[in-house]
């Protein structure tokens, strides 16, 4: 069972990834993207995708044109957890 980031957690880790924005609904941390076009775009999703398969944990997002929406939570504990952060993190690393 992946457990939720504790409050602690939440309050030690978000700070790290300031390009993240918390989505309370959902529990989860969100950032948008815009490239020159959507070859980029789309070049990045799948960097991305290759990163999620690696770590067995998914992004649910959105892509029009040269626009990339990305939502990252763990359904498994219900909410936020250190994969979330993790894969964000790698994600930041590819911009
Ligand atoms: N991705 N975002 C997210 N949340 C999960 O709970 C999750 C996942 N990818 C794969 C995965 N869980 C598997 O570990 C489980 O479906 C078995």
């Amino acid at each position: 069972m992946i457990a939720k980031l504790t409050p602690a957690e939440r309050s030690e880790l978000l700070p790290t990834l300031p390009e993240w924005a918390v989505d309370e609904g959902r529990d989860g941390i969100t950032r948008k993207f815009a490239f020159a076009d959507f070859v980029e775009a789309f070049g990045f999703m799948t960097r991305v995708a290759l990163l999620a398969e690696k770590a067995d944990h998914h992004p649910e997002w959105s892509n029009l044109y040269n626009r990339v929406e990305i939502l990252l939570t763990t359904h498994d504990a219900g909410g936020l957890s250190r994969r979330d952060v993790d894969l964000a993190r790698a994600i930041d690393a590819l911009i």
